[in-house]
Order: structure tokens, then sequence, then C-alpha cells
């Protein structure tokens, strides 16, 4: 055969094709996920991998060829998409630990649909075309097999240097998984997540730390946050709502934003606004929630420990008994509840709950899937139902502590038009930032009810009221332009990411929090809880806890661990996010947003939130088992 014939040959065969298709879905991942259109780099990074699969596949017998590539191609364009989007809505690589969550992505099939774009269609077009072509016959055109001579040395090649490519980069470990992927190439470093384990040591020289020295481990902790210790009876507001119920409103994607906010002249959470008025009122409070998502938040509030960075802690821990704030309050003789109108198995909250010490938990089974909004019963539902078993509390005098984790406002937040009363102006109907703002509204409705109902039964006195919001719920790299501008114009200023994590904390004790006051310190997720106990004339002095009392303090350190790199943070003056480390990282000021050239100062608190979050990490993994 001719030279010619048999490179026409060659760009005929499967081997050819296919390998061109991946390489270019791999650029365009790239694209998405770096920016950049670098064929070099994707050929310097990626192929080695993908020739590694094509050359294995091509020694096969003919007959399982065909539809060993067909296989690869659509693996590949899977394993894509899922990096692509994930990114979309993390801001980091997806690894296969998240294959553990792949049981869920059922019931939040809406909010996955709504995260689609069209770009994502060119990692599946071809397979679409190939399966056309395979109906109609014409694929194959001519079953054309590359030599062995050729391939052999190919395959030999391609896994030298992918195996280099993973020896040599396989130890370094970076705080940003983006960077690191960028650097390593996408296929090697989800290989060396899986040579990693995921476990994977984040500090080392921790052997001191159990459950048993709490003493020491506290001053230590106290020591790297830079805290004095306060001896109870000099405390602010130390027992200051002792005795009273205990009722804590989780609100499912409740940014800060909409709080004090008019649109159209309308307030988006009016009843909100007027408990604020008589509440202790964190405006300046940041999510630190992990994988876990809501689940993180419900185990922040109730432990003021770290979540787990690469699984949700319901996950990993869910056998465990943590020190937490339902068991404290056990021992003041309280009945703990959590009330959630999805199904228990949603982020294992089946085990959650007993890990964290709730002696009742009310699912969507209690709910009985009635007045189904979205992704389970409304909120309304939620909160008529939960208020039941309340009085049944209240009538027989047996204090309780009640977590009422919302649901309605998930994205999408699709609210029914007949539950509307947020009659928002043109530019935003129709938009999910409109929707967004109509659901937030919905929730505020809901809630002001159900602190009337309180009323009504004359509940309200008696009960300390907390107020959160989960996570955000609008992420910039997730919506569209056209909703940031819009998101921008309420502000007043560009959506970034510091008003991304900004969540609203509100404290109401009636007779106590009056007249409010508006705190703009910074503080995280993990103070509240604290925060809840001081008032509730709880100490805290024999339990390990990562955050702080706010009532008590007035400097802070928050690590954040996900949606950003691992090593971001929270001070009194910047949020920190580093790149492979501290040194290429950029800090923001924290009320300007403006990057700030000159952090080096910083580095002490850098290295101080990373030893924190090892802390907790050993600290959880020490603690008994149930
Ligand atoms: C799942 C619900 C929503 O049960 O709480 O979870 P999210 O997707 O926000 O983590
Ligand atoms: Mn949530």
């Amino acid at each position: 055969m001719q030279n010619r014939e048999r490179l026409i040959d060659f760009f005929k065969s499967s081997f050819f094709i296919f390998t061109v298709l991946i390489v270019f879905k791999i650029i365009v991942l790239r694209y998405l996920l770096f920016g950049e259109m670098n064929i070099l780099n994707t050929i310097i990074f990626e192929l080695g991998i993908i020739l590694v699969f094509m050359t294995l596949i091509e020694m096969l017998p003919s007959i399982s060829k065909t539809i060993g590539y067909l296989l690869i191609n659509i693996i590949f364009s899977t394993l894509f998409l899922a990096v692509a989007m994930y990114h979309s809505y993390f801001g980091r690589i997806v690894t296969y630990f998240a294959l553990f969550q792949f049981g869920q992505v059922g019931a939040i099939s809406d909010s996955i649909f709504a995260l689609i774009k069209p770009v994502y269609l060119l990692f599946f077009i071809d397979v679409f075309i190939i399966i056309l072509f395979m109906i109609l016959r014409k694929f194959p055109v001519r079953s054309v097999s590359v030599s062995k001579k050729v391939i052999i040395p190919v395959f030999a090649l391609a896994f030298v240097v992918s195996f280099l490519n993973f020896y040599m980069n396989k130890d370094e470990f970076y705080s940003n998984n983006v960077v690191e992927a960028k650097d390593k190439g996408v296929l090697n470093y989800e290989l060396i997540e899986i040579y990693r384990g995921p476990d994977t040591a984040l500090a080392s020289d921790l052997d001191h730390i159990s459950n048993e020295n709490v003493e020491e481990l506290k001053k230590e902790i106290m020591e790297l946050k830079g805290l004095e210790y306060i001896p109870p009876e000099e405390r602010n507001y130390f027992g200051a709502a002792e005795g009273r119920n205990l009722i804590v409103i989780q609100v499912e994607s409740m940014q800060n934003f909409p709080i004090g906010l008019k649109v159209g002249g309308q307030e988006v959470t009016p009843n909100m606004n007027r408990i604020i008025e008589k509440s202790f009122y964190f405006s300046r409070l940041f999510q630190q929630t992990g994988p876990g998502n809501t689940s993180d938040a419900e185990f922040l509030m109730n432990t003021s420990l770290f979540p787990t960075p690469f699984n949700p802690t319901s996950q990993t821990y869910g056998n465990k008994i943590f020190p937490s704030l339902p068991r404290l309050l056990k021992e003041k003789g309280y009945a703990s509840m959590t009330f959630h109108a999805d199904e228990i198995e949603f982020w294992n909250r089946i085990e959650l709950y007993p890990a964290l010490g709730f002696d009742t938990y009310y699912d969507e089974t209690f709910f009985g899937k009635k007045d189904i909004i979205g992704m389970g019963s409304s909120d309304e539902y939620l909160f008529n139902k939960a208020f039941e078993v309340l009085k049944a509390h209240h009538v027989t005098d047996q204090k309780f502590y009640a977590h009422l984790v919302t649901l309605t406002t998930h994205h999408p937040f699709t609210i029914p038009s007949d539950r509307i009363t947020l009659d928002l102006p043109e530019k935003f109907q129709n938009t999910l930032t409109g929707n967004y703002l109509i659901s937030m509204n919905y929730v505020d409705r809901a809630i002001g009810e159900l602190i009337d109902r309180l009323k009504e039964e004359g509940m309200y006195e008696e009960s300390v009221i907390v107020i959160y919001g989960d996570h955000f719920g609008l992420q910039q790299s997730a919506i569209s332009e056209e909703d940031t501008n819009l998101v921008s114009d309420l502000l007043g200023h560009e959506y970034k990411t510091i008003d991304r994590l900004n969540i609203p904390f509100i404290l109401h004790v009636p007779g106590v929090t009056e007249p409010g006051q508006t705190f703009d310190k910074v503080s995280g997720q993990m103070d509240m809880m604290p925060t809840v106990a001081n008032l509730l004339g709880i100490t805290l002095d024999d339990q390990i806890i990562f955050g702080q009392d706010l009532l008590n303090s007035d400097q802070n350190l928050l690590g954040v661990r996900y949606y950003l790199p691992i090593g971001s943070f929270f001070n009194d003056e910047i949020l920190f996010i580093p790149e492979k480390g501290f040194e290429d990282g950029t800090a923001y000021d924290i009320h300007t947003e403006e990057v700030i050239e000159d952090f080096e100062k910083y580095k002490e608190d850098y290295d101080r939130v990373l030893k924190l979050e090892a802390i907790s990490d050993e600290y959880m993994k020490n603690l008994p088992e149930r």
C-alpha cells in the first residue's frame, strides 16, 4: 500500500476519529474551567492518558472495538460534562468522592436542568450523530484498523509520559484544586485524587488531638484564634434567655442582601425587617458549609465544628457522637427536635440527626407529602405542622429546642403564582433573580405567620427565636450575566464572592434584644451556636468549639474551605483566597472588595486557619462512635 493511502486509512480509523473527538472535548472543557484555548497545553497535559485508553481499545479484537470506542467516548463526555457543571456551581473540580452523592441527583433534578448551558451540547453532539449514523448503518464507513506497529509504540510512549506526569505531581498539594487541575492536567488530577484517597491529610503533628484533653486543646484553639478567656459572670448577656424555648429557623438559600431591601417600593422581607428592629442582627456573617450544603449548615449550627472538606460531614461521620447543642440542652431538661420536609435519606440525615443528639426528627413521612412546592411540603405547611408539635410541648410545660429547616426557597426558586405576594418591576419578571426575591418574600411571610401563632398561644415571650440562611442561592458563575447585573443593581456595587457568602443571622429574644442592634463585625456560621449558648446560660467551657460567642468577642478568624479553595479565610479586614498556596493567593478588602496588593502580614492568619481546620478534622476523627 502506498504511504498516502495508508495515511488516508489512518485518518479514517476509529482510533483517529475518536481520539480527535475526545481531544476536542477536553479543549472545550479546559476552556470552560480555565478560560484557556491552548492546544499545546491540552496535548502536554491530557493527551497521554487519552491515548493510553485509545490504544488499549485499538488492541481489542475488532468486534468489540467499535463498542469500546463508543463507550469510552460516552464515558469521557459524561465525565467532562460533570466536571464542567460542578465547576460552574461549586467553583472546584469534582473528584470521585462526589460520586457517592450521585444517588441524590434525582431529587435535585430541577436545579440540575437549570444549570445546563447550551455549550455543554458540544460534549454530546457527536454521540447523537454517531448513533444516528449507526441506525442508518453508515458507521463505521469501513472498519479500518491501525497497524500494531504503530499502536504498540504509541501506547508505550503515552503510558510512560502519563506515568511520569502522575508520579512527579502526585505529592504536591494545592489549595485551589482548579489551579492544580490546570497545572497537572484534569485527567491526571483525577488519578491523583484516587491515589490520595478520601482522607487527604492536610497537616501532620496532630497526635496530641483527642477528646480526652479538652482543656489543653481549648487553650490551643483560643490562642490560635487570639481570644482571651472571660469567666461566665463577666460575659455580656450570659443567661439572659435562660430557661426559654429555643426555636431556630434555618432558611434555605437565604443570603443577606434581600434583608432590608426594597424593590419597586416594596420590602422583600417585611416580617424579618420588623423582627430585626427588636433583634441582634449580624449583617456580616459568612457561610462555612462544606460539600454537605444544607446539612452542613445544620451541623455547624449544632456543633460549631468545621464540616469535613471532601465529603458531606453527615456521610463521613454519621456514625459519631458529636458534642452538640441538643446534647447540652438535654442536660438542662430540654426536648430537642428537628423538622425538614425532604426525605430523611437525603444528605444521610437518618444518621446525622442521631449523631447530633436530636431526640426526634420530623421528615417527609411526618409531613405526608402534602402541599408540595419543589422538593417537598411547603414552608407554610412545615411551620404549621411543626407548630402543633411545639404547642403540645408548651401545654405540658416541656422545654424544647426546635430546629426548623426550610426547603421551599431552594434553587431554582419557583413559587406557584397563587402564593406570590411580591409585585416585581418588569425587568425582574421571569429572571432567576426575580424568582429568588419572590421566594425570599414567600419564606418571610411564612416566618411572619409562625411568629403570629407563637404570639397567639402565649409562646412568643418564652422563646428565643433564631433565623439564619444556610448558604447562598445565587452563584455568580452559574447565573446569567443579566442576573449578575440585576443583583449588582440591587446591591449598588458589583456582585462579588463576599456578597455571595454573606448570610444573615438574627437573634430575637423578646424583651432582651430590644431595642435591636446591628452588628457588622465579621462572623461565621460556627459562631452561631456559642452565641446562642451564651444567651441560654450554657458556658461551653468544657466543650471543643471552633466558633466564638459574638456578644463577647471583637475579632475573628474564619476558615472557609468549600466553594473557595482550602486555606481561604475571613478576618476582620480581608477575605483571603489562596491559589497554589499563600504567596500566589489574593486578598480582598472586606469592606470595599478591592484587591489588596500587600498581604504578606496575613500569612500568620493563613497558617492559623489551616491549623484550626486540621485540629477540627483530627478531633472529629477521634470522637466516639455510636
Ligand atoms: C435537601 C435540601 C436541599 O434535603 O435540604 O439541600 P441543598 O441542595 O441546599 O444542600
Ligand atoms: Mn440548602
